[in-house]
């Protein structure tokens, strides 16, 4: 095959993602600040409290490296409890913090993507009930309200709720996230909540910015049967429904349908502009009513893929394609907002973004709308539970000395976001392990 690039369409956004509790550090407001004080939260006792540094000014030297790195865009999360530390007091200071993190963008010439609910609230919330409060879409909104006001004349891209799908079942079923709640009953009564905070949050968006753009960012899983069982093929279909499709569905027609539950939620209906897509692995299943924590099945991966560090993630880059053909379905265009895989050592993940791209320019050539990949992660971060003993980053972070040093990845995707493409010689000089897929 004649060596050559597999190129993207014109001005196609590519970046980077981060959120705020991971990269930040030093808030005591937040849930989180909280939740990792607490005995046998977060793996090895570790800590956010300084992360990335970016609350001291660290993030001037990582978007140094971003542009640097030809990325065009970024995607950054704002913390609810910074600009409303308690219910009645706004602080200007953190408004004018993130003013200054979106100018330095737009200086860059870097569009800002801005994610206003990404796993954490503010403490008050918490002691209120969280998302288990009646109150919540309006506390929500009242947020959203003032921190759009603040930052709309640098930002017209935004996700109102990330993962609400892996938040609902990471606080209120598997217990990890606070406030650690392990019901299924509530976990799909706030994701019901999550459906409405979003629709106020949507329609308060529309009327300060009319040209704004707002959707969600919704963890897609491609759940398939492990075996021929049909039981394996219902856990698979429950499964599909309950993480991947009840969310977006609701904000299509305005009707929250999990499994056995119906409800309407009309102000719902048609508020997604577009549908970001975090994608990081499939999944098999084995039906299992002895799985616990209210689930009834088991997963594996597919027996010969290559697994991260961790083997929380198999390298499945089908799964990106698939998942960009069932988000077509809810008829707005798409943009991956999350796609990374964690490795220390950067072993794997060169082969995962180059092979995990070419999945997804092919499905583009197919028509499918899509905008824009924003990888996970830029500089290595504080992955919740899980604290750093994941790394996700371009850049390896020393947390000692808050030193940034280059992966071998952060050239490559520095290539491709180059060239708008994924040429032969970058896979050939970064990932020669993708290579017989790619250029065969
Ligand atoms: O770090 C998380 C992020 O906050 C949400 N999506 C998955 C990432 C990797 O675990």
């Amino acid at each position: 095959m004649p060596k050559g690039t597999y190129y993207f369409p014109e001005h196609f956004l590519w970046g980077t993602a981060t959120a705020a509790a991971q990269v930040e550090g030093r808030n005591q407001n937040s849930t989180w600040y909280a939740w990792e004080k607490e005995e046998g939260r977060i793996v090895n006792s570790d800590s956010a409290q300084v992360a990335c540094d970016w609350w001291s000014g660290r993030w001037r030297e990582d978007f140094d490296r971003a542009q640097a790195a030809n990325q065009n865009a970024h995607r950054l999360s704002i913390a609810w409890s910074r600009i409303q530390p308690e219910p009645d007091r706004w602080d200007e200071d953190a408004l004018d913090r993130y003013r200054e993190m979106l100018t330095g963008l737009v200086s860059r010439k870097m569009t800002p993507m801005v994610t206003l609910h990404h796993f954490s609230e503010p403490l008050w919330v918490a002691e209120m009930g969280g998302w288990e409060n009646e109150a919540i879409p309006d506390l929500f909104a009242a947020f959203v309200r003032k921190a759009v006001e603040a930052l709309m004349p640098y930002c017209n891209l935004w996700v109102t709720i990330n993962e609400p799908n892996v938040f609902a079942y990471g606080a209120y079923l598997e217990g990890n996230f606070p406030p650690g709640k392990q019901d299924l009953k509530t976990a799909v009564g706030v994701m019901a909540q999550m459906v409405r905070a979003h629709a106020r949050a949507y329609h308060t968006i529309h009327e300060l910015q009319p040209e704004s753009r707002v959707g969600i960012a919704l963890n897609v899983r491609g759940f398939k049967p492990a075996t021929w069982s049909p039981l394996d093929k219902l856990a698979a279909k429950i499964y599909s429904n309950l993480f991947n499709e009840a969310f977006p569905k609701a904000l299509k027609d305005g009707v929250y349908q999990p499994f056995l539950r119906k409800e309407q939620i009309p102000e719902a209906a048609g508020t997604q502009d577009f549908l970001g897509i975090n994608y990081y692995t499939n999944e098999l299943l084995r039906f299992n009513p002895f799985a616990g924590g209210g689930m009834f099945a088991t997963g594996s991966f597919p027996k010969n893929t290559a697994l991260s560090e961790s083997g929380d993630i198999a390298n499945i880059p089908m799964g990106l394609a698939e998942s960009v053909v069932w988000g077509n379905k809810f008829g707005v265009p798409m943009i991956i907002t999350e796609n990374g895989i964690d490795d220390s050592k950067d072993a794997i993940r060169p082969r995962y973004l180059a092979e995990h791209l070419h999945a997804l320019w092919k499905v583009m050539n197919g028509n499918y709308p899509v905008e824009g990949y924003f990888h996970w992660t830029l500089v290595d971060n504080f992955e919740w539970e899980r604290g750093w003993s994941q790394r996700f980053g371009l850049w390896e972070l020393d947390l000692e000395t808050q030193a940034r040093i280059k992966r071998p990845s952060a050239e490559l995707y520095a290539e491709i976001c180059r060239t708008n493409g994924i040429s032969a010689d970058a896979v050939e000089k970064y990932a020669p392990d993708a290579m017989p897929a790619l250029f065969p």
